[in-house]
């Protein structure tokens, strides 16, 4: 009996459980396709390869398992770079098979002839071309593992054309190890005590969880050592409502409530878990106060440090740490908190107070903030709220009160626009019996407008509720506030109907000039049963407060 390489792909994919791949079809790519065909794992296909590798990033993010991408020779592999590298900085599981021209062509000129593996290698964890049509289950199985051990990421194996296409005897394939649960790294016992210590004799702590506290599956961890400690929480993207915001030890989340908190209520000992210094930190104008002590808990100990001040490091999975300081915990007497508790939530109110007036029912333009707590709203309770644009994104961490976690996914460090109805639609495919609704930018909508036809084609539907400014919003604000009005250049876009391309597309439409009538359009939509787009036309004028005081700054926007 023989098999052929796109069959190996396809049984290792099926051992591992892998329920889809999302990919743009290709002649080099073709047997993959049809062996997954067979084997029943899903073919989410897309209309660029950007989308289907943002796709699997938000799997990824979602599931914790890796999403996969397929995508073709050439220009499908440099299609897919952007996605790859969103999924990097974030260090999301994510596994990308690229096609190849083949080996025996190398050199040759053949048609879209291009090298993936160097070109992948600074985004990836790790990179591989296979030569051997008997090794590729071996080397699928490998990249699966290199995806999620550790500290996660996205990795990139390349099948040349005809190592994929030929066929092997099966008796010459070594049979598939069986995927290993990933090591997880715990904390010493000391440095598990002097986590309680420091935490029991601090009169302001704050534990701020990353990201990496969801991707460890430590979420419920979290919330009972928070419980248990009496311990405010600020959360970070997806981690968001791992301790629920609308309970007093949810506090938000780092860009809204932890600029609060700095600045109205500082805390004096901050437990980072699974989150790294940088832009969700606040940068220079860092959220964690000079004088407060730090200790840094990461999986990855590079990170430990990096960017700023940790008096006590320690490499760990977030979820062992988490357990075992609750275990420690338990045995000790823990302070009263109940004022700094308070303090805390008034802080972080007083930031959402800020923007009461955009809710006012009398303005007469649409404030994005209020498109934003309404959406926020409209997902608390059952939903996966998807977020893309400048401005818009900044509104909705402000606006956000997230309950559960898991349920949100923003923009990371690339900052990377167009993610959204590719992050919407895997947010269906992983949360069916849930509404996805996406709150996006008019700008960032743009980029992948036509991943409406892959939600009509596959039945996914998902509602969009586009924040329509008629700009690159964040942009123009900042030429707006830095250079004046007549400084505004490349950043207008007038106002598009994007309600009906959507709709050209096969998706339910509806329009919003009027702020009373923006819930029930949103609703429809939402029943609507079918992909949905509501084109919701915002106040130009209203201005984010990260945008203004990173225009103040002088500080040039991503
Ligand atoms: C792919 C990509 N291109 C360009 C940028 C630079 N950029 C940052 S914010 C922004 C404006 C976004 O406009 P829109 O999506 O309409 O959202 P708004 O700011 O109006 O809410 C741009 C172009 C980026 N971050 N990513």
């Amino acid at each position: 009996m023989t098999v052929n390489g796109g069959q190996l792909v396809a049984q290792a994919l099926t051992s591992a459980g892998t329920k889809y791949i999302f990919g743009l079809h290709g002649g080099h790519i073709d047997p993959i396709f049809q062996a997954c065909h067979d084997a029943g794992i899903g073919i989410i296909d897309t209309r660029h390869e950007q989308a289907a590798g943002h796709m699997a990033d938000a799997w990824g993010r979602l599931t914790g398992k890796p999403g996969v991408a397929v995508v073709t020779a050439g220009p499908g592999v440099t299609d897919v770079v952007t996605a790859v590298a969103n999924a990097y900085l974030d260090c999301v599981p994510m596994v990308v098979i690229g096609g190849r021209h083949p080996l025996e062509d190398d050199e040759m000129m053949p048609l879209q002839e291009l090298h993936g593996v160097p070109l992948m290698h600074s985004i990836t964890k790790w990179t591989r071309l296979v030569r051997d049509t008997s090794r590729i289950g071996e080397y699928v199985v490998a990249a699966l593992h290199q995806a999620t051990s550790g500290r996660p990421g996205p990795v990139f194996l390349e099948i040349p054309a005809d190592v994929l296409a030929a066929s092997t005897e099966e008796s010459s394939v070594k049979p598939l190890s069986a995927a290993e649960a990933p090591a997880r790294p715990r904390p010493s016992v000391e440095a598990v005590e002097s986590v309680l210590a420091m935490l029991s004799a601090a009169e302001r702590p704050v534990i701020m969880a990353g990201r990496g506290v969801w991707f460890a599956g430590a979420a419920d961890e979290l919330r009972e050592f928070a419980e248990l400690t009496a311990t405010p929480v600020l959360a970070n993207g997806i981690t968001r409502g791992a301790v629920p915001e609308d309970t007093p030890l949810g506090i938000g989340g780092f860009l809204g409530a932890g600029r609060a908190l700095a600045f109205g209520a500082p805390p004096d000992f901050v437990l980072m878990l699974g989150a790294r210094y940088g832009l969700f930190t606040g940068g220079r104008q860092s959220i964690v106060p000079p004088s407060a002590r730090v200790i840094q808990v990461d999986v990855e100990a590079e990170e430990l440090g990096r960017g700023g001040r940790a008096d006590l490091r320690i490499a760990a999975d977030c979820r062992e740490a988490l357990r075992a300081l609750t275990d420690a915990a338990r045995s000790r007497a823990w302070p009263d908190r109940g004022a700094w508790i308070q303090n805390a939530n008034s802080a972080a109110n007083a930031a959402r107070m800020m923007f009461s007036g955009a809710l006012d029912p009398s303005r007469t333009t649409i404030h994005p903030y209020r498109v934003a707590a309404e959406v926020a709203g409209m997902t608390a309770e059952r939903g996966v709220l998807s977020v893309d644009g400048g401005d818009t994104f900044v509104w909705a961490e402000l606006a956000l009160e997230a309950r559960r976690p898991g349920r949100y996914l923003g923009h990371g460090y690339l900052g990377c626009l167009g993610i959204g109805l590719p992050f919407a639609l895997a947010a269906k495919l992983a949360h069916p019996d849930e509404p996805s609704v996406l709150l996006t930018g008019d700008g960032s909508i743009g980029l992948n407008f036509t991943e409406f036809d892959t939600a009509v084609r596959h039945n996914l539907p998902v509602t969009v509720v586009i924040n329509n400014d008629q700009a690159w919003g964040m942009c123009k604000h900042e030429q707006t506030v830095r250079l004046g009005a007549d400084r505004v250049i490349a950043t207008e876009l007038g106002a598009v109907r994007y309600d009906k391309a959507a709709e050209a597309f096969g998706a339910h439409a509806e329009y919003v000039e009027r702020a009373e009538d923006m819930r029930p359009a949103i609703e429809r939509a939402m029943a609507a049963g079918r992909p949905a787009c509501v084109n919701v036309m915002t106040d130009p004028d209203a201005i984010s407060p990260a945008q203004q005081a990173m225009a103040a700054a002088g500080v040039g926007n991503h």
